[in-house]
């Protein structure tokens, strides 16, 4: 292995490991100058955005390396020792240096990165004020008056979140002159939800298997983890749940307890807290108890004590997130208690040790007659103030399921004296697996950006999740990954974008889009504008081309039944509110789901004027149209067209958007490498070609319905609607 690879391997965990896997290190690779660019050959992805690629600008080039050959920096704990070995690997990729450090002093025009009780001239150049603003995670990044740059903050995590802004602002060619960043982390949870299953299957999974090697855990320490927690460190993400929220209470064992925590020892050094999933009955399934009833003091002991055995193997054990009473898994219900009272039960478990507990709101009953959509609602809202203060209630972004376009979820704004996060997928189970370019962050910004007129105009969703429209103290952001064994992490090497966008969106929920797509497109393809500008737009238009392609107009749930892949708005039979029918009723008159006060009342969940707006056909934006209302076929949208006309248009659109990110993908080829042009290149084509599956197999069951013809410039499918009704995809990834 590479002097590179055992500086950081062995420098962080000197005693503890002894295996290591041949995985090259993050950021190498041959380089090589084309005529365009430079780019490395053989690349497959597995740098993410952290290839720290050679700096082009020459002159940049020259003031950085001026800047950063001397460093004063004290590796005394296992995340300065991080910190120490990422500047070694980015600046010896970025500026072909290998820098001096320092272990004290303070340096004027030089580089200090340090607490400021450690190096107390840094005093004289950041105030009292500005690190009470930083907490536990900011931090500074600033040129002195004399010239020194420094990276401070009020803890060691603090200083390594800076130390990768810094790496990251010159990673984007930027300067570093006056440079002055002073933020912090506006959430306090920034988690990622792995679906893993203990047989390293991933529910909704679609790049390989899990990431855990639990077969060959506690031993063998991949070098995979260290970089997976050095991906999501470079972003802000600060915890992970490594177990799937259909749970198996196996994790809990002390077999699986010794893995876990040998995983949370890689992790450590760079923030990343572990969490687990807790299987509710698991006082029955491990402790053989008759019950797990939430109120039944054994009960309580049985958790009290596991809670404990935990950690003991893992002293900053995050907590747990709990799915309960929902698709068949176990709950307090199943003892007649409230969702609160199952919740509290386990937050007082952990509350000793400082835990937390994530509990879902994903809550729905095929046996409770109301409209899916609003039982999460009906649930949680009027527990609101009931939980303890150490429960955060997780809500997906919208009341139904991950769709490609939902309304925000009620529960924002509405849960006043809760602690309430947001879950978000990053992994496409509703947009195209791994294997459509889709890129989510308009979609995860649409629904912060959503204003949910809780106490009047302005109060975004964004703000009911930061702390700043209830005062909550306990906050966060949850995204389910996308991340598996695929050597490139993503499956597609667009779906890095996704985690990526997920980190930045979960430390400032307010970032747009474009600027999330720059930074990335900058650090894991190349700098060229000409490459940048292009990309960043389809990569902005493509959740948009989904949503056309699939589910346009407020369609939703028309997927193929089960694994979610592919059409299938001809699904009935069995669970109704696992068919498309359920969903988008159909018949010859008209379409939709009336949702209005005059239906499922839905509407009503939501604030005033948002309720009204959406209440009334004529002023509910068309993207929510089918989701909130019934429609006649021939009812004129705002364009002048007839619903089928508009809807048929959509689709076509929807095609023809994916025919041009084809376009300007071949356009592309000079600028990067070889084989990630390529994989990108025949992924699209899949993405092409299944757009037409989902146009014409819509189309033409729809058209069952509406006996309208197509309009002009809508091409007709070549194969009739039985054909598309045959296709019996079984064995599909993510789907057991
Ligand atoms: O999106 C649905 C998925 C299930 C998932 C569930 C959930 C983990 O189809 O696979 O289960 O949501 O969020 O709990």
């Amino acid at each position: 292995m590479t002097i590179r690879f055992s500086i950081l391997f062995l420098s962080i965990f000197a005693i503890s490991f002894t295996a290591q896997s041949a995985e090259p290190l993050l950021g190498e690779g041959k380089e090589e100058k084309t005529d365009s660019c430079l780019f490395r050959e053989g690349e497959d992805g597995y740098d993410l955005w952290l290839r720290y690629a050679r700096v082009e600008n020459e002159s940049l080039l020259k003031l950085y390396r001026e800047r950063l050959k001397k460093i004063t920096l004290n590796p005394s704990t296992p995340t300065l020792q991080a910190v120490k070995s990422e500047l070694l690997i980015a600046l010896d990729g970025m500026l072909a240096i290998e820098p001096e450090f320092i272990d004290s002093g303070y340096q004027s025009s030089g580089v200090v990165i340090g607490l400021p009780e450690k190096f107390p001239d840094i005093n004289v150049h950041v105030s009292k004020e500005e690190l009470n603003l930083l907490g536990n995670e900011g931090f500074i990044i600033r040129e002195t008056k004399d010239k020194s740059l420094i990276v401070t903050a009020n803890t060691d995590i603090g200083l390594l979140y800076g130390v990768f802004r810094l790496l990251n602002t010159i990673q984007q060619e930027q300067a570093l002159s006056e440079i002055n960043i002073i933020e912090a982390p506006k959430t306090k949870i920034r988690i990622l939800n792995h679906w893993d299953n203990l047989d390293r299957n991933v529910e909704r999974g679609y790049a390989g298997f899990s990431l855990w090697d639990w077969f060959r855990l506690p031993d063998v320490i991949h070098q995979r983890y260290i970089d997976y927690a050095r991906a999501n460190a470079s972003i802000g993400i600060n915890g992970t749940v490594l177990t799937n929220v259909n749970a198996n209470a196996q994790i809990l064992t002390p077999v699986y307890l010794e893995k876990v925590a040998a995983l949370a020892d890689a992790f450590r050094p760079y923030g990343l807290k572990v969490y687990l999933t807790a299987r509710f009955s698991a006082p029955i399934d491990l402790g053989k108890l008759p019950v797990a009833d939430p109120l039944d003091p054994q009960v309580q002991e049985w958790w009290n004590k596991k809670v404990e055995e935990i950690y003991t193997y893992v002293p900053d054990f995050g907590g747990f997130l709990v799915k309960a009473n929902s698709e068949g898994q176990p709950g307090p219900q199943d003892y007649k208690r409230s969702h609160a009272e199952g919740a509290n039960m386990l937050a007082d478990a952990v509350a000793p040790h400082g835990g937390i507990v994530m509990w879902r709101a994903f809550v729905y009953d095929q046996n409770v007659p109301e409209d899916r959509t609003k039982q999460a609602y009906n649930e949680f809202k009027p527990l609101d103030g009931v939980f303890r203060d150490n429960v955060i209630v997780q809500v997906k972004n919208g009341p139904l399921d991950f769709q490609p376009r939902e309304p925000f979820h009620p529960l924002f704004g509405a849960l006043e004296e809760s602690n309430l996060m947001m879950e978000f997928q990053i992994t496409q189970e509703y947009l195209g697996f791994s294997t459509h370019l889709v890129y989510l962050a308009p979609l995860f910004e649409e629904c912060l950006q959503a204003d949910t007129h809780a106490k009047g105009q302005g109060t975004t969703v964004a703000k009911s999740i930061d702390g700043s429209l209830h005062g909550q103290k306990l906050t966060g952001i949850a995204g389910v990954s996308n991340i598996g064994t695929d050597r490139n992490w993503t499956g597609h090497p667009f779906g890095q974008a996704n985690w990526y966008a997920f980190g930045r969106m979960a430390w400032d929920p307010y970032l747009a889009s474009e600027r999330i797509a720059d930074e990335w497109i900058k650090m894991t393809f190349t700098k060229d504008p000409a490459f940048v500008k292009p990309v960043t737009e389809m990569m902005l238009n493509s959740r948009e081309a989904c949503v056309n392609y699939m589910t346009p107009l407020g369609l939703h749930h028309i997927m193929a039944r089960g694994h979610h892949h592919g059409p299938g708005p001809w699904v009935s039979g069995g669970r109704p509110d696992w068919t498309a029918l359920y969903y988008h009723r159909a018949n010859t008159d008209s379409i939709g789901f009336n949702r209005t006060s005059s239906g499922s009342n839905a509407t009503g969940q939501y604030f005033k004027p948002v309720a009204e707006i959406f209440d009334d056909i004529n002023t509910c934006p068309e993207e929510y149209l089918l989701w909130f209302h019934r429609v006649p076929w021939d009812y004129k949208m705002k364009s002048g067209n007839t619903l089928w006309n508009e809807m048929a248009l959509h689709y076509q659109k929807g095609v023809e958007d994916v025919r041009n990110m084809q376009k300007t993908w071949n356009f592309m080829e000079s600028f990067i490498d070889k084989e990630r042009f390529m994989y990108v290149k025949s992924l699209l084509q899949i993405q092409e070609r299944e757009a037409v599956w989902w146009r014409n197999s819509c189309l033409l069951y729809f058209q069952t319905f509406s006996n309208m013809p197509l309009p002009e410039g809508v091409e007709e499918s070549y194969k009739p609607l039985e054909f598309y009704l045959k296709i019996n995809e079984i064995y599909m990834p993510g789907h057991h």
